[in-house]
């Protein structure tokens, strides 16, 4: 049985994702990060404490990217790779790499500019700003790449589709709206009609509405990186 440490709305909806879509046994251990205090069980998991973490029967693993391979490979009969000696398989590793290093820094920065810049107003809307621009160049690319499509690998539906929408979800890394990239567009809406998908998607949305706090009190602001409105 696996256990993902989890935050609600954050990076590790992609990892629940596909945990929903291998049809593995899992739990859920809801954590709360930007702490002083992190469940201890999670630091260990993941000593930055970020999710999401992943517990499996031999180890602990972080780092979302690592964590969606290692579940595809585990779990082949979901067919979400492109394997060693399979056409496209290097092109394959060049986005897995790209998501994890190139698109997602920018989008803990529209998040969180505060964690450049403790205390410096400016300099946060500067960095918003700059690093804006260079998320506009990254949905270029995709949006780019995406005409081929429908998935990042053509007809063929990886991880790399989940460790996009379920960030892409989120309005604030956008320019304008992912309305304005319709290939973008496309790939998130066919995701977002699985069940696999809205089954962890779903449980997410329940948990940033529900308090985290073991007193009952409300949940602090900023709970999920996407504030639902
Ligand atoms: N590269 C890491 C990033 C993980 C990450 O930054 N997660 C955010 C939530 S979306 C987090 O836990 N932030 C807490 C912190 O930075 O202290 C991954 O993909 O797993």
């Amino acid at each position: 049985m696996y256990k993902l440490f989890a935050y609600p709305n954050s990076y590790a909806m992609s990892a629940h994702a596909i945990l929903e879509e291998t049809g593995a046994p899992y739990d859920v251990h809801w954590v709360q990060i930007f702490t002083d205090s992190p469940d201890p069980a999670f630091l260990v998991a993941s000593p930055h404490a970020r999710v999401p973490a992943l517990q499996t029967e031999e180890e602990t693993i972080f780092e979302t990217g690592a964590i969606a391979l290692y579940l595809a490979e585990e779990h082949p009969e979901s067919d979400l790779l492109i394997r060693e000696n399979m056409p496209g398989r290097a092109t394959f590793l060049q986005w897995l790499h790209y998501l994890a290093s190139t698109l997602q820094p920018d989008v803990i920065i529209q998040f969180h500019p505060e964690l450049y810049f403790p205390d410096d107003e400016d300099a946060q809307k500067c960095l918003l700003l700059a690093s804006m621009g260079r998320l506009s160049s990254v949905m270029d690319v995709i949006e780019n790449t995406l005409a081929v499509g429908p998935y990042f690998c053509g007809e063929k539906r990886t991880i790399l589709d989940y460790l996009f929408v379920m960030q892409a979800i989120w309005p604030e890394i956008f320019p304008t709206s992912a309305a304005d990239y319709p290939n973008i567009d496309r790939l998130i809406k066919t995701l977002l009609e699985r069940p696999a998908v809205t089954r962890a998607y779903g449980q997410h949305i329940q948990e940033q509405r529900a308090p985290i706090k073991a007193d009952g009190s409300p949940a602090p602001d900023g709970y999920g990186l996407h504030k639902e409105t």
